[in-house]
């Protein structure tokens, strides 16, 4: 009788502090990554006016946010995605048949290397690094005078769809796919392996505008769930772009307060445990993949969409910022194995450890691959 008066009393005042306007959760979540962005910006500023590296102001790449570029830079970046695409790559057709350009170079070298960097000790090195190559073929090889966009998932957290990334304007990376009515779920395996099912959702078809079927191909894969592609998916199997947003996987771990929650990781350990939350990959570095659909569905092809480049910048943009609140401790640091999942088990990883790359690099040390600022890196995330 007590109890239930108690409760009865308190469940309202409860309802009331939470409406309260100023407490809205994540309103509240980002202020605080706002707070942390700005102490890694002020960190990596000061500390290239001081010349303790190649990085300085004249060389940093400043990489932002799809939507804060202007027109003409948005432009660029797809004139530099078009012209990749059109240009012959290096990896041998005895090797991938499929491969067919200078992009697919990238695609294949995340297709072979899948089982050894993902949920283990090279994961935040490699993406880093594979982002950093991608970005500089854009720029000497293409001729982009500009940086790799991010894609900030917080934005627009309640309908992606939303982001201007996904408008189909000229200015965008394409539209969400075509809605494709009575499509069979799809099933992938995440390292472990640990089968999970995604049903469709708002989507399934071929993208359009900038990146539509006249205008871009993607040639490999699927191989990470059935039907593959020919020859296991390594074959030529030239298609459209689809896409099938979810609203609701974007709502279930995108939010302010889950990135705010992935910053206050207290530990290198906790912090790759937190993008991943493994088992069941549906921390924000997979709900970023997921809530896109199809091709990021595909766990080793997934470059073949572009998106790729701006969901996995947005993560390292977040391990930078995490690695910016106290460098000293966060850079130099190492945690896991070699292999994905560690399975099968394999060795711990040191900073001697070289980190594969394939095709499109000669193995690195991972002690160089830690400061955004050191080894081969310069570059900031405004
Ligand atoms: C994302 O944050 C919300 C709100 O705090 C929480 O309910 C949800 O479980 C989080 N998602 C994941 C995958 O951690
Ligand atoms: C690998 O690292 C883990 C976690 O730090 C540790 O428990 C384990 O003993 C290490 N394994 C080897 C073979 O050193
Ligand atoms: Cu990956």
């Amino acid at each position: 009788m007590k109890v239930s008066s108690f409760i009865a009393g308190v469940l309202p005042l409860a309802s009331l502090v939470l409406a309260a306007p100023g407490l809205d959760p994540e309103k509240a979540a980002d202020k605080k990554i706002n707070h942390f962005e700005k102490k890694y910006q002020k960190y990596i500023e000061d500390t290239i006016k001081k010349h303790k590296t190649g990085c300085t102001k004249n060389n940093i790449r400043r990489r932002k946010e799809w939507s804060k570029l202007t027109r003409p830079e948005r432009k660029a970046y797809l004139d530099a995605i078009y012209c990749i695409s059109a240009k012959p790559g290096v990896t041998p057709q005895s090797v991938i048949p499929g491969a067919r350009s200078r992009f697919d170079d990238f695609v294949v070298s995340h297709i072979q290397l899948t089982p050894f960097v993902h949920a283990n000790g090279f994961f935040l090195a490699y993406h880093r690094y594979l982002i950093w190559l991608f970005e500089t073929a854009l720029r000497e090889e293409c001729g982009y005078n500009g940086a790799q966009p991010y894609w900030d998932w917080t934005l627009h957290w309640q309908d992606q769809s939303r982001h201007p990334v996904f408008d189909g304007s000229p200015w965008s990376l394409g539209t969400n796919g075509a809605y494709v009515p009575d499509r069979d779920p799809i099933t992938i395996y995440l390292p472990g392996p640990i089968p999970v099912t995604f049903p469709p959702a708002t989507g399934g078809g071929c993208v359009s505008g900038p990146l539509g079927k006249d205008k871009f191909k993607v040639n490999l894969g699927p191989i990470g769930y059935s039907p593959q592609g020919p020859d296991g998916g390594l074959g030529y199997n030239p298609r459209c772009l689809t896409r099938d947003l979810s609203p609701q996987l974007s709502q279930d771990s995108l939010r302010p307060r889950n990135v705010s929650f992935l910053l206050e990781s207290d530990s290198y350990a906790a912090f790759n445990f937190n993008l991943d939350r493994a088992p069941g990959g549906n921390g924000v570095h997979g709900a970023g993949h997921f809530l896109i659909g199809t091709v990021q569905l595909d766990t080793y092809a997934s470059p073949s969409d572009p998106m790729f480049y701006l969901h996995h910048s947005n993560l390292d943009r977040l391990f930078a910022i995490w690695q910016g609140q106290d460098q000293g401790a966060r850079t130099g640091v190492v945690w896991g194995t070699q292999t994905s999942g560690n399975v099968p088990p394999s060795a711990n990883v040191t900073l001697d450890t070289p980190v594969p790359f394939g095709y499109v690099s000669p193995d690195v040390p991972l002690g160089d691959l830690q400061s955004s600022i050191g080894g081969p890196f310069c570059f900031i995330y405004e």
